[in-house]
């Protein structure tokens, strides 16, 4: 897998936003977004706590998992405050909170940092919070709805790899869901070898950075500390992806789940080679053009 570094500005325009990565569908790194909102002159791990520390929140614990199971249910319900004081210890743990609607819970939240410009729309006003233990992996997926999100790190670092919606069959992408086969911590040539095509992108969030990722793009994601960070979505700009983003929701995770609890594990077993069967002939395209190509300049 070849891995590029991803543009970072410091501030940048609604304007230069949309046409230079919002159209084009490529991601951005800004710094500063928080610089000056309330949440960023008064967020940490210990403010959350206070405003947060009363509720019960659920909790997915990375050592159970199960790479080709497209469903995520949440392992243990736990104090918010506890959870905060076990993540803020920065020894390594394996609890995460993914996709904390918490303005739902505390709205209060949403004035310290309200959806920046550059995202605004009919989703703006759904922020998640992530929170997650030091050394806590988040496996590669793409986000259901197909929605364009930024994702702004306040607390902790985090390690994001971004890899194009194009490339999922040679990411081995599961059907009917937005998982993937592969595991992006060891990821296995061999048994892989679409892997080896791909070319992602890397950075590092600190705190006050945000991540733009287009639409469908695959993240995969590591806590280098134990931290926190908010989402904001914007719809996806083409209708196919939109309808795509619709039928993902709607129909393809419902019948995929219903699939996995009627036949079972045949049906895991079919989307493993469904998805083994995909990346092989998207690798036999890469070849036949390489050799076309490599006839064309022989010939030339
Ligand atoms: O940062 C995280 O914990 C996960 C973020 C994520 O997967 C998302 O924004 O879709």
């Amino acid at each position: 897998m070849e891995t590029h570094t991803i543009d970072v500005v410091n501030s940048i325009s609604d304007e230069a936003f949309k046409s230079r990565y919002l159209v084009p569908q490529k991601p951005l790194v800004i710094r500063g977004l928080t610089q000056n909102t309330p949440a960023g002159k008064k967020w940490s791990l210990d403010y959350i706590k206070q405003v947060c520390g009363d509720v019960t929140v659920d909790l997915y614990d990375n050592t159970n998992k199960n790479e080709a199971s497209a469903f995520t249910k949440p392992d243990l319900k736990m104090n918010f405050g506890d959870y905060i004081a076990n993540i803020s210890k920065d020894q390594p743990g394996s609890l995460r909170m993914f996709l904390f609607n918490m303005f739902k819970k505390k709205p209060e939240l949403r004035d310290d940092f309200p959806c920046p410009s550059i995202m605004r729309g009919v989703l703006g006003r759904m922020g998640f919070m992530f929170f997650g233990a030091k050394g806590v992996n988040v496996r590669i997926h793409q986000d259901m709805d197909m929605s364009n999100v930024l994702l702004t790190q306040f607390y902790g670092r985090k390690k994001v790899i971004l890899i194009a919606p194009e490339y999922s069959d040679l990411l081995y992408k599961l059907p009917l869901n937005t998982h993937s086969l592969v595991n992006l911590d060891q990821p296995d040539y061999k048994k892989y070898p679409g892997l080896a095509y791909i070319k992602a992108y890397e950075c590092i969030l600190e705190p006050g950075d945000s991540l733009f990722m287009p639409s469908g793009y695959w993240h995969y994601i590591t806590y280098l500390d134990g931290g926190f960070s908010v989402s904001y979505r914007k719809m996806a700009l083409d209708l196919k992806t939109k309808i795509q983003g619709l039928l993902n929701v709607f129909v393809y995770m419902p019948l995929d789940k219903v699939l996995n609890v009627v036949i079972g594990k045949d049906w895991l077993r079919y989307k493993e080679q469904k998805a083994l069967k995909r990346a092989a002939r998207a690798i036999a395209h890469i070849k036949l053009r390489e050799v076309e190509k490599g006839t064309k300049v022989y010939g030339a």
